[in-house]
């Protein structure tokens, strides 16, 4: 019985063993990297699963871990932004002065409004003309323009007017990065991306760790 316990005992040593044995997966963007906050005191109305302050607009690359998400009520792909976790669509009440902060670590971002609509679907344009330069002087409505906002860092901006906007950055839309901002009273954001799928699952055999060169 002894044995039998200590043999169990050895496999799993070994299975952990085997388990540490990837070398960490390497330099891979991990998803959850955005830095959690502690929210002071807030009521009930934050059951959301939420990574960022309220009132914040995180944006990184869908390919920087924060990934994309088709939406069936927009009937288009959204990503690169997010106000909890991972890509969705935003959605806040009109007059809210928000933040929009960078969750890159190395690549700069903007946020532009790309045109205002009046609904469902989000077509976005091929190939808009968005600004790199600043636009709007701090007030988010048709025409706004954030600027460069480099790795970690925000800007501030006012969301003016009631509308639904197409937003996407200006380096970036046309790797994904566009996406639904709703101003409106009670809008909600929309569903969460799934995480991207991790390579880093726990190897089966030993093969796992051949060198991944051809
Ligand atoms: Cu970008």
């Amino acid at each position: 019985m002894a044995i039998k316990l200590f043999a169990v005992a050895l496999a799993i040593v070994g299975i952990t063993l085997v388990a540490c044995g990837g070398r960490g997966g390497g330099s891979s963007i991990m998803p959850n990297e955005v830095t959690t906050y502690t929210l002071p005191g807030m009521g009930s109305d934050l059951v959301m699963t939420a990574a960022l302050p309220k009132r914040t607009i995180g944006e990184e690359l869908p390919l920087e871990g924060i990934g994309s998400i088709h939406s069936n009520k927009w009937k288009a792909d959204l990503g690169g932004f997010t106000q909890e976790e991972r890509a969705q669509s935003l959605a806040f009440p009109p007059g809210t002065k928000i933040t929009i902060r960078n969750l890159s670590k190395s690549i700069t971002h903007t946020l532009d409004v790309v045109k205002e609509i009046s609904g469902p679907p989000a077509k976005f344009p091929k190939n808009p003309n968005l600004s790199i330069a600043a636009k709007g002087h701090g007030k988010l409505e048709a025409g706004y323009a954030s600027g460069n906002i480099k790795p970690g860092k925000s800007v501030s901006v006012t969301l003016v007017k009631e509308g639904t906007y197409l937003i996407g950055c200006a380096y970036h839309y046309s790797e994904g990065m566009h996406d639904v901002l709703v101003v409106k009273k009670d809008a909600r954001p929309g569903p969460q991306a799934t995480p991207s799928p991790k390579t880093t699952s726990p190897p089966t055999s030993r093969s796992s760790y051949a060198p991944s060169e051809p």
